[in-house]
């Protein structure tokens, strides 16, 4: 019987099928597995074994493909930025910029280039938070019609060093520590500020990493920067200097630190699920380009380098003017084929772009290249879909692991005598490339420029040009980072530089460490200037959006729940373009006070008020008396409360205020009573405030 049953069953498996076969189903065809080769599979749940309990066999070619093939599925990730989240778009060019650049893309009016774009943190690996205190990569590849060129950016517009031959120490300063591999995506550590305090010229940077910015609520809502100064140069060689900025028209917005803490632990993966959801959703995320262009005058009288990469042009000295809008509005199909082989290189650039002389971007410049081959394997990483340009590529380079593009013919070097379309390309000295042709002269030194020795003036006014509040967060984000460094040396030499930024700032961050010897300010490589004045584009709260679209409402519901009021508050949030997202006891959601069924979208817990910008708490008199013994309820309303955020309530959340630390006196104006007339409309003008700063008074977050 055994013996029958094994033989039917081998004879069905030897009958022939052909790869690439289709199973007609009642669902529909579904195709045959096949082996990479394309032979269809007969089973691929048991190993080809010698009897039911015997040995596998090398001859299993299936089995050892397979595993084979999945030993080998990671690549080494990116040495920085290795945490990304990308997504396609276009770049739509408002209008002729032929004055100013021969670059194709900005020509014709209305012209829309193919993008894509990858947003990332700089220090954890690849499975780390989102929400680590960090600088945000803003990489943007732009699929032109004269080639690719890429923009790779940050969301902060300065960097910590001036020269490119100290990032491998600067990143290794950040990166875990080499013995014991953690602190994962911090800089709160020794290594990190060790470094840091003996490299004055970071001084402005981390101004700008303590700050908000570091931790913005969304890559939605966060600016980004080219950094260096560029080049455009039009069509008779005149050449411009240029500073890229993306702005979100949704406005900017960024965390508390208390926040990005819990969001880690809630949902790790709260940016790039933001991202998905909004543009599976329709709702495009989009940035303004915009340029600061200025001359070689300029530059020569603005009162730092414009070479130099730890400083900004402030845009009240140099508007920045809008050219186009970045809209994204596809995900990726597959995150490794696109995602993760996007290979960006500064020096992709295209005719009308150009370089200047800052040695970071020069470093860089070999950098990009160079990772590329490491990551990818080999030199043909452009054959790879996502990096390969979408506009006609001609040329003789050949071969090489990998090589998936392959010319046809004889002729594979140049010049050659074969004429015609049978010679293959050749140079155009009209179209083609052509370097601005900058004079350049000077000794062979290794020196850093004297105009590069202000390290502290742009730092303070930075910090001069936050608001209380924000100037707040810098304190205590030094004070937390510097916390977790065991050297108390260290901690002084740090302490040592901030006087040259803000005295106030010195004394309360040195107060915050328990600093009880007075602060000796370590020797300035050039004085600090006082002169400069606040600029309120580096504030994110002089910033914010206008609307509260773009974000989302976490309400907390029971049984019981008024159904009335529930849906009014509904429908206010949605015409404000906000989603709004149920957090009831079960995932099996709630019946609301009419016995209709309110469907949830989270557990209580599962949803905390961290993943929202605002909140709504409609519990029923009867729903709330469960809330008062749940810690995750009552964590959701003193975290929003902590959070500053609005809450929208309903007589019946009282007691579970108060239970979570919140006195009806306590009640400011971040809270709206939404059960009554107006109620919803007077919530949703609250919530375009995003944050109640005067409530920080009353609590430390
Ligand atoms: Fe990068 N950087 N970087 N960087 N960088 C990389 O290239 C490097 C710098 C930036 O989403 C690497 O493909 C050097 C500044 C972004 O794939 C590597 C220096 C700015 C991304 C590299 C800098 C950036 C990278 C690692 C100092 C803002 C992610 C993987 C001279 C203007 C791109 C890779 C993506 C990635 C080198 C400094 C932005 C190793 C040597 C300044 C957004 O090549």
């Amino acid at each position: 019987m055994k013996q029958e049953k094994r033989s039917a069953r081998n004879a069905e498996a030897a009958k022939p099928r052909k790869g690439g076969e289709i199973h007609q189903t009642a669902s529909g065809k579904i195709p045959i597995l096949t082996t990479q080769q394309g032979a269809p599979i007969s089973d691929d749940q048991n190993s080809l074994k010698v009897g039911e309990r015997g040995p596998t066999t090398l001859e299993d070619f299936h089995l050892r493909e397979k595993i084979f093939h999945f030993d080998h599925e990671r690549i080494p990730e990116r040495v920085v930025h290795a945490r990304g989240f990308g997504a396609h778009g276009f770049f739509e060019n408002y209008g002729s910029l032929s004055d100013i650049t021969a670059a194709d893309l900005f020509q014709r009016p209305k012209e829309k280039t193919p993008a894509f774009v990858r947003f990332s943190t700089v220090a954890g690996n690849k499975g780390s938070a989102d929400l680590a205190r960090d600088v945000r990569g803003f990489a943007v590849k732009l699929y032109t019609k004269q080639g690719n060129w890429d923009i790779v950016g940050n969301n902060i517009p300065v960097f910590f060093i001036q020269d490119a031959i100290k990032f491998p120490d600067l990143i290794h300063a950040a990166k875990p520590e080499p013995d014991r591999d953690f602190p994962q995506a911090q800089t709160a550590h020794d290594n990190f500020w060790d470094f840091i305090s003996l490299m004055p010229e970071s001084m402005n940077m981390i101004m700008w990493v303590m700050s908000d910015r570091a931790i913005p609520r969304s890559f939605r809502f966060m600016e980004g920067f080219g950094v260096h100064t560029f080049r455009l140069v039009n069509a008779d060689g005149k050449s411009t200097f240029v500073k890229f900025h993306w702005k979100p028209k949704l406005g900017l917005q960024s965390v508390t630190w208390n926040e990005a803490v819990k969001i880690n632990g809630a949902d790790p993966d709260f940016h790039r699920r933001d991202l998905w959801n909004a543009i599976q959703s329709g709702n495009f995320p989009e940035w303004e380009l915009g340029l600061q262009l200025f001359d070689d005058k300029f530059a020569d009288e603005f009162e730092f380098d414009v070479l130099d990469a730890t400083k900004i042009i402030p845009e009240e000295q140099v508007p920045v003017r809008g050219v186009g809008r970045l809209v994204l509005d596809r995900c990726v199909d597959n995150f490794f084929a696109e995602t993760e082989q996007v290979a960006f290189c500064t020096n992709n650039i295209v005719p009308g772009v150009d370089f200047s002389n800052d040695p970071l971007l020069q470093g860089r410049n070999f950098s990009y290249l160079d990772t590329q081959v490491k990551r990818l394997g080999g030199p043909n990483f452009t054959h790879i879909p996502i990096n390969a340009p979408k506009c006609p590529f001609h040329h003789f380079q050949q071969d090489g692991h990998m090589a998936m593009i392959n010319p046809k013919g004889r002729v594979n070097y140049e010049p050659n005598s074969w004429g015609g379309a049978e010679g293959g390309p050749r140079e155009s000295p009209e179209i083609g490339f052509r370097s601005y042709p900058a004079e350049e002269a000077g000794r062979k030194v290794r020196e850093r420029s004297e105009s590069f020795a202000d390290h502290y003036s742009q730092a303070r006014q930075f910090y001069m040009s936050q608001t209380p509040s924000e100037q707040g967060h810098i304190a205590e984000a030094l004070v937390f980072e510097l916390s977790k460094v065991d050297k108390p040396a260290i901690r002084t030499r740090l302490v040592s530089h901030l006087p040259h930024i803000d005295a106030g700032l010195a004394d309360r961050v040195a107060k915050g460490l328990g600093m009880r010897d007075k602060i000796q300010p370590i020797s300035a490589a050039k004085a600090p200037r006082t002169d400069l004045k606040a600029s309120k584009a580096l504030s994110i709260v002089l910033n914010g959006p206008k609307s509260f679209a773009g974000r989302k409402v976490g309400v907390l519901v029971t049984d019981g729940t008024d159904r009335q009021i529930f849906d009014a508050l509904k429908i206010a949030i949605e015409a404000e373009g906000a989603e709004m997202e149920v957090i009831a006891p079960t995932v099996g959601g709630v019946l609301a006070s009419n016995g209709s069924p309110i469907e949830a979208h989270q557990k209580i817990g599962g949803g905390p008020s961290v993943l929202y910008d605002a909140v709504a708490v409609l519990p029923s008199e009867k729903g709330v008396q469960a809330l008062l013994k749940n810690a995750s309820a009552q964590d959701f309303v003193a975290d929003a409360f902590a959070h500053l955020k609005l809450i929208g309530y309903v007589a019946a959340a009282l007691p579970l205020f108060e239970k979570a630390g919140i006195a009806e006196g306590d009640l400011d104006d971040g809270f709206v009573f939404v059960a009554k007339a107006k109620g919803p409309a007077a919530f949703i003008v609250g919530c375009r405030k995003l944050r109640f700063w005067d409530r920080e008074q009353a609590v430390v977050t």
